[in-house]
């Protein structure tokens, strides 16, 4: 890069992958799925019925040794162990990846206990990560505190988490069926994300600029010295 370059010589993209994990991540993912390019989609699930009717670029199916196919029935500790077991293939396929959004139903056992796992690996790797969690309604009583404990330690490892609540479709659509009040919490994750990635974009092209107009201040000539970014976003001129 040249002392002459100008913003618009200048290209940031982020590689991007929305990795749902669970029944609910997994249905989100559908809603992403070749919608928002460049944007890659990933389906984590135990479920292997669930996961066959995802569409998704990518499917990982976990762990057929421990729950023979079927899902983890509720239990947090199994949705956690099968993305232990199968950590190698998931390290695998998010490696090269920028930004990763982790989208999750809390309440169940996959999603629930498999995201902080998943956010483990995107941070050995420097990826810059959100999780999106959907707390169950409030009549799934026993799904409540699986929700909470799960949230506890997803936040742990993955500070840029945010919640939204089921519940609250129920108050703007009190007629809606459960599948339509399904898919209006799953559609408000898109511009989300879309949203999210736009900032992220802008705020490091300002970044950019802030240095080129020091540098150009000061010198006339020359090489720009080298830019280092945070997170790895691959920046291309
Ligand atoms: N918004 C939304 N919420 C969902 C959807 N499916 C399930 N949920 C919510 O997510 C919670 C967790 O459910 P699942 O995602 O099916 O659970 P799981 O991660 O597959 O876990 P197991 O099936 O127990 O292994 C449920 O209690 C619901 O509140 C969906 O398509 N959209
Ligand atoms: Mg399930």
């Amino acid at each position: 890069m040249d002392a002459n370059t100008t913003e618009a010589d200048i290209q940031i993209e982020p590689r991007v992958a929305v990795v749902g994990l669970g029944g609910a991540g997994c249905n989100v993912v559908s809603t992403f799925y070749k919608a928002l390019a460049p944007v890659d989609t990933i389906a984590i699930n135990t479920d292997r019925k669930a996961l066959d009717e995802t569409a998704a670029d990518k499917k990982i199916y976990i762990c057929k040794a421990v729950t023979q196919g079927k899902g983890t029935n509720g239990d947090a500790g199994l949705g956690r162990k099968c993305a232990q077991v199968h950590e190698t293939e998931i390290e695998k396929e998010l490696i090269g990846y920028d930004i990763v959004f982790l989208i999750t139903g809390l309440g169940g056992g996959t999603g629930t206990g498999a995201t902080s796992e998943v956010a483990k690996i995107c941070n050995r790797h420097d990826i810059m990560t959100f999780t999106i969690g959907i707390n169950p309604f409030s009549f799934e009583t026993s799904k409540i505190p699986v929700a909470r404990e799960g949230l506890r330690h997803i936040r742990a490892v993955c500070p840029n988490t945010f919640t939204i609540e089921n519940d609250k479709i129920l108050q703007i659509m009190p007629n809606a069926t459960m599948s339509e009040a399904l898919n209006a919490v799953n559609k408000t994750i898109m511009p989300f994300v879309d949203e999210t990635v736009a900032k992220i974009v802008s705020g490091i092209k300002s970044e950019i600029e802030m240095v080129q107009s020091k540098y150009t201040k000061r010198n006339s000539s020359g090489k720009m010295p080298e830019i280092r970014v945070r997170n790895g976003i691959r920046i291309t001129t």
